[in-house]
C-alpha cells in the first residue's frame, strides 16, 4: 500500500485541462427575476419555513464577473457551469414562451468567460426541471415505455435552443450530470424533488426516460449543430469506487459499479442496452416476486441503436470509495434499488471522513475507476467533471483548509497515475467547487469551496481559501515536476 499510495513525480499531457464547476441552482440566485420560471429545486425550497434556499445563493446572477475573476486568478482556463432549463424557458415548453432576461445572462457570463481566456463547459441539466414539467407530464416519469414520450421531445428542444444561441461559443455539451441521483433520489427514493416515491420501479421508469433523452439531445447536435459548430457532445456519472471487502465479494463490487454508473454508461458508451448483470438480476427478482416483466424497462432495438455512441467524452464524477459485500440473494418483500443489488456498502474504519456524511477520503480509489472505465468502455476520452470534499460550516479551520488541500493532492496525483502510467485518456480535471454554494437537502451547512463564500453578507463576498492558492500553483505546474519549489514542499507535508 505504501508503493501504491506514494506521490508520483511528473506533469500531466501538455493539453491537460484544469477547471472548476459549479451548478445554476447552487449559485445563481435570482430565482424568480424576470419571467423565471420555478424548478422542483425552488419549490422543494419553498416548502417549509426553516429550511436553506437557493433564493440568493451566491448571488451568481448578479456577480458572475466576480467568479470569473476567481478562475482568472487561479489560472484556469475552463469553468463548468449549467443552464437553468427555466430560466430559459419558464415552463419547460418553447411554445409557451422565451426568457430574454435568461438567454442574455448565459450570453452574458459566456462572452465574458471568452474575454477572459477561459472556455466554457456546459451542462443542460443540473437537477433544476421546470416545476411545470413535473405538473403536466410526470417529469422524467412520462410515458416511459413509448418512443413518442413528451420529455425527451422537450428535452430535445432546450438541447436545441441552446446550441443554436450559444454553442458559436461553447464547444463542450453535458446534457445530464448525474442521471442517477436524479432518478434514484428524485423519483424512487423521493427524498428529492420531485419527491417522487416508488422504490420498486420509479428510479428504472426515470432513468429510462433520461438516457432516451440524453441520446435525443446528442442526435440533435449530430444532425444539425456537429459540421458548423465542431464541439462535443458528453454525459457526466458519478460513481463511487467499490472495492470488495473480502475476495468472496469481488462479484458483488462489480455488481455495485454496473448498478451505479453501468445503469446509464453501458447503454450510452456500450451496446444501447443495460449491463447484463442488471438484466439478469432482474429477471430473477421478477420471478421471485412473481411478477411477468422486469421492473427494469426494455428498450427496442431501434432505440438501443439510437442510444448507442451517444457520448464524444466520459463525463466522471467522482468523490468517494465505499466497500462491498455480497449478500446475494435474500428475497425481499419491499424490493427496492437497494435490495436489487444484493450488497451491503461499508467503509474501512482507517477511511479518513470529510462534512458530508457519504465522503471518505480515498485517494487510489479514482485511480481504480479511471482504469475501469478505459477496459470496460473502449477506452474513451475522460473528463473529471467533478471532485472534491466538504467542510462544515463552522469549522474553524474553513480558511487554512489543510484538508482539501491534501485531498486535491492525492487525488489529483492519482489521476496523473492513471494518466501516465495506466495510459487512461483522461483529458481534464475539474474541482469542485470554485466557490462555497448551496448543497442541496444539506443547505450551506457544507462547504465544497476553493472560495469561501459569506452567506449572511448580502454583497456575498467571496475569500480565497488557502486550497486556491494550492491548486493555482498545481495548475501552473500542471502536477507535480521534479524539483519544483511546490514538490518540495509536498514532500515535506509528505
Ligand atoms: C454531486 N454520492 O453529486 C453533484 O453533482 C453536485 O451538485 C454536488 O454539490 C456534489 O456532488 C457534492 O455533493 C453527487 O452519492 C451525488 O456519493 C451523489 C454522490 C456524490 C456526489
Amino acid at each position: 500500500d505504501k508503493e501504491r499510495d506514494a506521490l508520483l513525480k511528473g506533469t500531466f499531457p501538455q493539453d491537460f485541462i484544469w477547471s472548476s464547476a459549479t451548478a445554476a441552482y447552487q449559485i445563481e440566485g435570482a430565482w424568480n427575476v424576470s419571467d423565471k420560471g420555478p424548478s422542483v429545486w425552488d419549490t422543494l425550497a419553498h416548502q417549509d419555513n426553516n429550511r436553506d434556499t437557493g433564493d440568493v445563493a451566491c448571488d451568481s446572477y448578479h456577480k458572475y464577473p466576480a467568479d470569473i475573476q476567481l478562475m482568472k486568478q487561479m489560472g484556469l482556463k475552463y469553468y463548468r457551469f449549467s443552464i437553468s432549463w427555466p430560466r430559459i424557458f419558464p415552463t419547460g415548453e418553447q411554445q409557451d414562451g422565451v426568457n430574454q432576461d435568461g438567454v442574455d445572462y448565459y450570453n452574458n457570463l459566456i462572452n465574458e468567460l471568452k474575454a477572459n481566456d477561459i472556455e466554457p463547459m456546459v451542462t443542460l441539466f443540473h437537477w433544476d426541471l421546470p416545476q411545470a414539467l413535473q405538473d403536466r407530464y410526470g417529469g422524467f416519469l412520462n410515458n416511459h415505455t413509448t418512443n413518442t414520450t413528451v420529455i425527451h421531445d422537450l428535452f430535445g428542444d432546450y438541447a436545441r435552443f441552446c446550441y443554436q444561441n450559444f454553442g458559436d461559443r461553447v464547444k463542450y455539451w453535458i446534457t445530464f450530470n448525474d442521471p442517477w441521483i436524479i432518478a434514484l433520489e428524485g423519483y424512487g427514493i423521493g427524498n428529492f424533488p420531485p419527491k417522487h416515491r416508488d422504490p420498486a420501479e420509479g428510479q428504472y421508469k426515470a432513468a429510462h426516460n433520461i438516457i432516451l433523452s440524453h441520446a435525443k439531445a446528442y442526435h440533435i447536435y449530430d444532425d444539425e449543430f456537429r459540421a458548423a459548430q465542431g464541439g462535443q457532445v458528453g454525459i457526466t456519472l458519478n460513481c463511487d469506487w467499490g472495492t470488495p471487502k473480502t475476495p468472496a465479494d469481488a462479484d458483488a463490487a462489480i455488481r455495485y459499479i454496473q448498478f451505479s454508473m453501468g445503469w446509464f454508461a453501458h447503454p450510452i458508451f456500450k451496446n444501447g442496452d443495460y449491463p447484463e448483470v442488471m438484466k439478469t438480476t432482474m429477471t430473477r427478482k421478477a420471478q421471485e416476486e412473481g411478477r411477468t416483466t422486469s421492473r427494469l424497462p426494455e428498450f427496442t432495438p431501434e432505440q438501443k441503436a439510437y442510444i448507442s455512441g451517444t457520448g464524444d467524452f466520459f463525463g466522471l464524477n467522482h468523490y468517494t470509495t465505499v466497500e462491498v459485500i455480497d449478500t446475494c440473494c435474500t428475497p425481499i418483500e419491499n424490493p427496492s434499488y437497494d435490495t436489487d443489488k444484493d450488497i451491503g456498502t461499508g467503509h474501512a474504519p482507517d477511511w479518513p471522513r470529510a462534512a458530508s456524511s457519504w465522503l471518505y477520503v480515498v485517494p487510489w480509489g479514482i485511480r481504480n475507476l479511471l482504469g475501469w472505465i478505459k477496459e470496460e468502455y473502449g477506452d474513451p476520452d475522460i473528463y473529471v467533471t467533478e471532485n472534491g470534499r466538504s467542510d462544515h460550516d463552522q469549522d474553524p479551520a474553513i480558511m487554512m483548509d489543510m484538508e482539501r488541500i491534501c485531498y486535491y493532492m492525492m487525488y489529483t496525483n492519482e489521476v496523473m497515475k492513471a494518466s501516465n502510467l495506466d495510459s487512461v485518456k483522461v483529458k481534464a480535471y475539474t474541482a469542485w467547487s470554485l466557490l462555497d454554494n448551496f448543497e442541496w437537502l444539506s443547505g450551506y451547512s457544507e462547504r465544497f469551496g476553493l472560495h469561501y463564500v459569506d452567506f449572511n453578507d448580502p454583497t456575498r463576498t467571496r475569500y480565497p481559501k488557502a486550497s486556491s492558492v494550492f491548486f493555482k500553483q498545481l495548475v501552473r505546474n500542471n502536477g507535480y515536476p521534479e524539483g519544483s519549489e511546490f514538490t518540495k514542499y509536498v514532500e515535506n507535508m509528505w
